[in-house]
């Protein structure tokens, strides 16, 4: 063995990886951007405790009578009472051929995102289309700007092109960055869409705009600067808890200066996700920063863009975060654990208990896997081919089998036995591999997407010009409560690996640390054990995802564009138990 593949993993990076001649898998040196060192997800990857065994309500069964069970499941169930669900627990190209399947026999699918649907649902309002700057690109910044986006957690093979940069941090949070950054904003969450529409008044005011660029792609500009001067100025600062004065050295510290916005999911977990990207995209454009090299507004790309896929895909599919798993006869989890990733997670479990026959196609244990009726272990992302793109740049990349395995099916494998068993054509797995390799441009070692820009928006916008927001709802939370943040953990990866516990609070936030308290909102109740992080604000409590039970508080309800969760709309109650 001395094989390169590329870590299968939901994140920004992509890392390209060589597994050694014991088998150990080590980050690959010779890539320019992910040289050489991995996260502890990759690290800790072979002492995962798989599924080892099929299952059928909770007595293992051999593979083919697990197979013959789905089949006669899939068999008995009309179209529009199956429903395929799919996850980002790999994010694989080859995940989706099981799509072709569920596709050809006119299952539903489902549509929207548990992620980043509702801010990009604002990018392409204003943009067009979704175009991301590159950690290559981003090292022709002067000034980087994260915005929502946590890159030690989430995005850290972006550090080192950091360097020599002046830093900004727009985060309710203190993270890591924000420590080091130049300047950081602890705005008040949710009040992201303000800010952005004072900065860009006032980069009006002090005579910052880019009249060249807004004359030839966003006309509409003095619109929108009329739409920024309905904020009233002294009211809405203290309302967000941002002073004057940061505005100001915002615009100073990016006057002149090659600025790279980087905006995070942190800022769209709310109904008006798609407003706030809107916003920060206009502020963007009233600076001129689209289409200029070191530029831009980068939000999470769409991995997707500019990629032929040879499945077949569902056509029919209702809203992901809303799912109601109850209304299926047949339910099919594959690389997902909605039970503990959707909002409103009771509500999920109570539903999928009602729903006819549930499978769950994975590779680890969790709340979707304890409550199937049927349970199919996966391969590793090691035990079979496969080819990744990314959503924190333009890469392409095999990924390799590196070993056969003993345990569980490929998504190819179950695919294959499900058209046999339907008479639905497939082609082979290197055909499939084959056509997606045939989209690889290979530069210096390295497969990039063909269809990838040099400098984003160097050619306009897609709609001929930047839309810009035209209406806005200004109004803050002034319920009771704490405001909910709910961000990547950084020994997790959503609910894979180790996971989160307990609620966390500024220490000054009225709380012991290790007592038990009792949150609550719409959505529902729940007790935790409080920790302690001064780096939240005292008004804010931190459930990271993948912690046992932090949906249980989060809302069954939908953004308004982009058919998105919006975990973090409401605020969340805190009673002491001992009260
Ligand atoms: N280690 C690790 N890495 C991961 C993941 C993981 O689970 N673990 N998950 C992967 C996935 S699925 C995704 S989508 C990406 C997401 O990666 P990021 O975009 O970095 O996502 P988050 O950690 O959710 O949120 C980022 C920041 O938003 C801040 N934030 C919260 N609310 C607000 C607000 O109202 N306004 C502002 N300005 N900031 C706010 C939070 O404090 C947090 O620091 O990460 C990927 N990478
Ligand atoms: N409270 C809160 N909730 C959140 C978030 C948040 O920030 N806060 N973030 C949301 C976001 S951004 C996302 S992307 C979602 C993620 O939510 P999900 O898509 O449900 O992802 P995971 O929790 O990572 O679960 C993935 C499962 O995939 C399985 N798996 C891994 N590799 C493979 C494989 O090769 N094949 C198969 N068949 N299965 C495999 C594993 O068994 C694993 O348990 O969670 C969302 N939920
Ligand atoms: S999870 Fe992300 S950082 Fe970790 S090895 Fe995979 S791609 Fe790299
Ligand atoms: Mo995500």
């Amino acid at each position: 063995m001395n094989q390169t593949t590329a870590c299968p993993l939901d994140c920004y990076d992509a890392c390209r990886i060589h597994i050694d001649e014991n088998g150990k898998i080590k980050g690959d040196k010779t890539h320019p951007v992910t040289s050489g060192y991995l996260c502890p997800h990759l690290n800790h990857f072979a002492q995962q405790d798989r599924i080892q065994f099929p299952r059928l309500h909770g007595e293992t069964v051999t593979m083919e009578k697990a197979l013959e069970t789905l089949i006669d499941a899939l068999q008995k169930s009309k179209p529009d009472q199956l429903l395929y669900y799919r996850g980002s627990g790999n994010i694989g190209l080859m995940q989706r051929v099981s799509e072709h399947f569920f596709a050809s026999i006119k299952a539903v699918g489902t549509s929207g995102s548990l992620c980043d649907g509702a801010g990009e649902a604002g990018v392409l309002l204003g943009r067009g289309k979704n175009e991301i700057l590159s950690p290559q690109m981003i090292r022709e910044s002067e000034v980087v700007v994260f915005w929502g986006r946590n890159p030690h957690t989430t995005h850290s093979h972006l550090l080192p092109f950091l360097e020599g940069k002046k830093i900004i941090v727009i985060d309710p949070f203190k993270t890591v960055i924000a420590q080091k950054a130049d300047l950081h904003i602890q705005i008040k969450p949710h009040c992201d869409l303000h800010l952005a529409l004072l900065l860009s008044r006032f980069a009006v005011i002090e005579g910052l705009l880019d009249s060249e660029f807004l004359q030839n792609h966003a006309s509409e500009y003095n619109d929108f600067y009329e739409l920024t001067q309905t904020v009233r100025i002294k009211a809405t600062l203290d309302a967000i808890d941002v002073t004057l004065g940061q505005i100001g050295a915002v615009l100073e510290l990016m006057q002149g200066k090659k600025t790279a916005i980087l905006v995070g999911v942190g800022v769209q977990k709310y109904q008006n996700g798609a407003d706030v990207l809107r916003a920060i995209d206009g502020f963007g454009a009233i600076m001129g920063l689209f289409g200029k090299s070191g530029c831009g507004v980068s939000y999470v790309g769409d991995s997707l863009y500019g990629i032929e896929l040879p499945f077949k895909s569902i056509t029919h599919r209702v809203s992901k975060p809303t799912v109601d798993f109850s209304k299926y006869n047949c339910v099919f989890i594959q690389g997902a654990n909605p039970l503990s990733q959707m909002p409103n997670s009771s509500g999920v479990k109570h539903l999928f208990a009602l729903a006819g026959f549930s499978v769950y196609f994975g590779l680890y244990e969790n709340e979707t896997s304890q409550a199937a009726d049927l349970v199919i272990p996966a391969k590793t992302f090691l035990e079979k081919d496969d080819i990744r793109s990314s959503y924190g740049d333009y890469t392409l990349q095999e990924m390799r089998k590196v070993t056969e395995g003993t345990i569980g099916l490929s998504e190819y494998e179950l695919t294959r036995a499900l058209c046999d068993a339907f008479g639905i054509a497939l082609e082979s797995e290197s055909f499939y591999l084959e056509s997606l390799h045939s989209q690889i441009d290979y530069q210096e070692g390295v497969g990039y997407r063909q269809k990838r820009p040099d400098i984003p928006y160097e050619d306009g916008f897609e709609n001929g010009e930047f839309e810009f927001l035209d209406e806005i709802d200004l109004s803050v939370d002034s319920s009771e409560g704490f405001y909910l943040i709910t961000s990547k953990y950084s020994k997790g990866l959503n609910s894979q690996f180790k996971r989160a516990e307990g609620v966390y609070f500024h220490p000054e936030a009225g709380f012991d640390e290790g007592e038990l308290v009792h949150l609550s909102s719409h959505a529902g109740a729940v007790d935790m054990i409080v920790k302690y992080d001064a780096c939240l604000r005292r008004d804010c409590l931190m459930i990271y995802s993948g912690t046992v039970d932090g949906n249980v508080l989060t809302p069954a309800l939908l953004s308004y564009e982009g058919e998105s969760a919006v975990y973090q709309e409401y605020k969340i109650k805190v009673t002491k138990k001992n009260d």
